[in-house]
């Protein structure tokens, strides 16, 4: 196929992937953004999203797209559709599924389905091949976006293209070069591409879960692992920095592991180390809980009267998205013990009771548990925690010797 700017692409899923790459995609090609919720399709019609984005951000006023609930047939198709878990871990597929027979229904011979949507290796061949015409050209292209991310963009992000044949290749390659900062780099088949992704992400779970299981030893020896790390990280090869905190959330590093666990799974593999990790992380909020008790315990706190404060719902900080958050895994948790007067504040997530500022918050509890580090939080000043009697820091982003210094009990996540 020739592409040129009367090329079509129409980009399926306009969440935190679909909508930037729809944005720059629109520079060159005619887009047509493609979602099911007619209410996402109005506020970009009426141009009130939130664009984390920087590069999209600041071209989304000046491209042209069509808005609309249904595929149609299509030069390019590009899958952005979010590839949960179930609530058993096992992958959730049904929404690239939906989206690929939807494709199945108007793909004419020649034409291209980009898949970006992170999924298992094996997933093109066995499960998105089978639902198209067996001539179909496709292509994973695996989705790397960093919600919040101030340098890296959907524009200067390097990318992965892998697919079922050099036609494929080719086209791929052409779309993304002609829309990309860099090149992409092609790998020899769809396996490979989404391994790629995988891999990346399942490193991130497995270095998160190292950093997490010494925390709490370093915890016993009274050593502070966030020294430590930042020791180990003057070393400039072969080491790479990862903290220990309250839990690891957001839908991918949460997620992308079970999906590898899943495939093995399958084929009689057991992943023990990938496994392993999964279950050392998903246990963090379960144990600041625990180290956090023992400390009101020994401060003498009582339950009935101690107001325990969450401050942190999003996943990470500085961004709105709560999706997988240890925030509510120690919420919940709580509610089991006799400490279950629970107040949650998160600048960019709503809550009942909305508290007017940081301060206003802190001022109507006896217990804070920072499990987001938020700008905010950092800037704020250290009057802003005079009047607490315990800081439980999920992310180790405050200063514990300033702290202490003012008298205020404080206890981190090794540290
Ligand atoms: N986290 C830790 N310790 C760490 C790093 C993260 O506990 O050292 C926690 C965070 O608090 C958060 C979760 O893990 O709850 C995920 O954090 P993240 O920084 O990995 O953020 P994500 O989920 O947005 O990951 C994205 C991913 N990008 C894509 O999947 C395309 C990931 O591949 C990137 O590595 C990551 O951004 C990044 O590097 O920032």
């Amino acid at each position: 196929m020739k592409i040129n700017e009367d090329t079509t692409v129409s980009v399926i899923g306009l969440g935190y992937v679909g909508l930037p790459l729809a944005i720059i995609a629109a520079s060159e090609f005619v887009v047509r953004g493609v979602d099911v919720s007619t209410h996402r399709l109005n506020e970009l019609r009426e141009g009130n999203v939130k664009i984390d984005d920087i590069e999209a951000r600041d071209r989304y006023e000046y491209v042209d797209i069509e808005y609309t609930t249904s595929v149609q047939s299509s030069d390019i198709y590009i899958v952005c559709v979010p590839t949960p878990v179930y609530p058993d871990h096992t992958p959730d597929l049904r929404y690239l599924i939906d989206a690929v027979e939807s494709i199945a229904k108007v793909y004419q011979r020649d034409q291209l389905v980009i898949i970006e949507s992170t999924i298992h290796p094996g997933t093109c061949d066995e499960i998105v091949a089978p639902l198209l015409p067996t001539h179909a050209l496709i292509a994973h292209c695996p989705e790397r976006i960093n919600p919040g991310d101030v340098k890296w963009s959907v524009y200067s992000i390097p990318r992965v293209v892998g697919a079922n044949c050099q036609e494929a290749v080719l086209t791929a390659s052409v779309f993304y070069n002609s829309i990309l900062e860099k090149p992409v780099h092609v790998v020899s088949s769809l396996k490979a591409a989404e391994s790629c992704k995988v891999l990346e992400n399942t490193f991130r779970d497995v270095n998160i879960a190292l950093v997490n299981e010494v925390a709490q030893f370093f915890s016993i020896m009274g050593i502070d692992t966030k020294e430590v790390i930042s020791a180990a990280a003057t070393k400039p090869f072969a080491f790479m920095p990862h903290y220990p905190g309250v839990g690891v959330g957001g839908h991918c590093i949460a997620v992308d592991p079970y999906y590898l666990i899943a495939k093995g799974r399958s084929l009689g593999f057991d992943h023990k180390l990938v496994s392993m990790a999964r279950s050392i992380n998903s246990q963090m909020p379960s144990y600041v809980v625990q180290q956090t008790l023992a400390k009101m315990q020994s401060l003498g706190l009582q339950p009935a009267i101690t107001r325990i404060g969450i401050y942190g719902l999003a996943y990470k900080p500085n961004v709105s998205d709560d999706r997988e958050s240890p925030s509510y895994r120690v919420i919940a948790r709580f509610l089991y013990t006799s400490y279950n007067r629970i107040f949650m504040y998160d600048p960019f997530v709503s809550t009942t009771p909305s508290y007017e500022s940081l301060q206003d918050f802190i001022e109507n509890i006896d217990v804070l548990i920072v499990c987001t580090a938020h700008k905010e939080i950092l800037d704020a000043p250290l009057s802003t925690f005079s009047s607490l009697k315990l800081i439980v820091d999920g992310r180790n982003c405050l200063d514990p010797s300033f702290i202490r210094m003012n008298n205020i009990p404080y206890i981190g996540v090794g540290r």
